[in-house]
């Protein structure tokens, strides 16, 4: 059947891209059209080197043949099944695979589609739970400033994004936010940083400002990713646990970014020896290949739903697709690659040559601090003057065009590179980045 309207392929106007400079973008467009591995390649066919794996998701690398396999066959075999009252097998076998990785303690997977989804289902699980314990007065969330939650309103409302939050109105009532870790004393602090485990204490303040009765949750990244890498301080996550705990307040730790690899375990809870009630993840879930997220709870979290008739519905809450066939068997198989090539391992090892590579650039111009975990880095540029944000665009500008593919937030470079990198991918990516900050104004 003809389509009555063919846009003509050099056409950029219909797409209203996301968080993304679109009339920049239209003037000057930047395109992939292929990936492999660790590159892309761009529509004038160059190769650019990936060094945040797409936007924190493709942690085993591009186009990889396990997950490609899986998709194709599912998609022949069962392409969807309904969620709700319905099942499948795929996705009850992701999910147990999911629980075989996770912390102990950790026991069921409730399926989002993205990381967004995620931080909403994970709220309402939360406000939910205490309801069904006769504690219905516990509806307050607690977030952080500088958090990243994505961008639904619960999200938004947690989040402590001035630009996500500012231009979409009142928010959700009932919340609060504890102060962020990022402090001058830990700048240039290789890894975990030293100073600040105090600055959970404030979660205290906040207990005795509203009731400990009138909160149901706090939401954290165990590390902040897309506000510029800001990590927790030694002994700041046990404290935000031990606090939460002794208040009966749940703790999610918001793991879209850490999940799955980056900081050299499964979750970044394992990385930290510290378990929250609820876990937040997406992105690495499928390798990015295909949209899906998990809530994963404690039994106690799930338990407390378990009663009334049993022809019931527990919880009113689900998506179409939570769960989807395809995207279940990309899970499993994203999960196979990880587990087969040692990937988590992997980043564990690669972790301290990373971390060497990236400070090398101390000293370098206008870098003011960076900082680093697992396979994560951030490099934080002096802005320029009267124009913030606008030396780090030009950064990431220039490392495109001498192929490599970083992010910037604000004036802060991220980089998050798959965890198959090698060590002189690494040298190439850092050795690009000294190139362009060394010839930026
Ligand atoms: N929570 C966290 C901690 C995230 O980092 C989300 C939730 C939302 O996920 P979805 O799948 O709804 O986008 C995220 C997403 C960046 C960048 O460059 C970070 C994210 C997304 C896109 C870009 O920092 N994080």
């Amino acid at each position: 059947m003809a389509l009555d309207r063919k846009p003509a392929p050099n056409d950029l106007n219909a797409f209203w891209m996301p968080f993304t400079a679109n009339r920049q973008f239209k003037q000057s467009p930047r395109m992939f059209v292929a990936a492999k591995d660790m590159h892309y390649t761009t529509a004038d066919g160059r190769q650019v080197l990936d060094g945040t794996a797409g936007l924190w998701c493709c942690n085993a690398g591009h186009c990889r043949p396990l997950i490609t396999e899986a998709i194709q066959k599912q998609a022949a075999e069962l392409d969807y099944a309904p969620a709700f009252q319905m099942g499948h097998p795929v996705a009850f076998e992701l999910a147990n695979r999911l629980i075989d990785i996770s912390p102990k303690g950790m026991e069921h997977v409730f399926y989002t589609n993205s990381g967004s989804e995620s931080v909403e289902t994970a709220l309402k699980i939360a406000i939910a739970y205490h309801r069904a314990r006769g504690e219905g007065t516990r509806t307050r969330l607690i977030g952080r400033e500088r958090g990243y939650h994505g961008v639904n309103f619960g999200g938004i409302s947690v989040g402590g994004i001035v630009n996500n939050r500012k231009f979409f109105g009142t928010l959700l009532a009932g919340v609060d936010h504890l102060p962020h870790t990022h402090i001058p004393q830990n700048a240039f602090a290789k890894g975990q940083p030293e100073h600040g485990a105090n600055l959970a204490d404030d979660l205290e303040r906040i207990v005795a400002l509203h009731g400990a009765e009138t909160i149901a949750a706090v939401i954290v990244e165990p590390m902040a990713g897309s506000t510029g890498v800001l990590l927790p301080p030694k002994g700041y996550l046990e404290k935000l646990r031990a606090i939460t705990k002794k208040h009966g307040i749940l703790l999610i730790f918001d793991e879209v970014i850490t999940g799955f690899g980056r900081l050299g375990s499964a979750f970044a809870a394992q990385h930290f020896d510290v378990l929250p009630d609820m876990m937040t993840t997406a992105k690495g879930l499928t390798n990015g290949v295909i949209p899906m997220g998990a809530v994963i709870t404690t039994g106690a979290v799930h338990d407390a739903f378990m009663n009334g008739p049993e022809h019931m519905i527990e919880l009113f809450h689900g998506y179409t697709y939570s769960g989807n066939p395809i995207a279940a068997a990309a899970g499993i198989a994203t999960l196979e690659t990880y587990k087969q090539e040692g990937l988590f391992e992997r980043a564990a090892e690669l972790a301290p040559y990373w971390e060497n590579a990236l400070h090398s650039l101390k000293g370098t111009k206008n870098v003011i601090d960076i900082r680093n975990m697992g396979l994560i880095g951030a490099v934080e540029l002096e802005p320029i003057a009267g124009q913030p944000t606008k030396r780090a665009f030009s950064a990431f500008l220039n490392a495109y065009e001498k192929g490599s593919l970083i992010r910037t937030t604000g004036d802060i470079i991220a980089m998050s590179p798959p965890l198959i990198i090698s060590k002189a991918e690494i040298d190439r990516l850092i050795g690009t980045l000294k190139e362009v900050l060394d010839t930026l104004e």
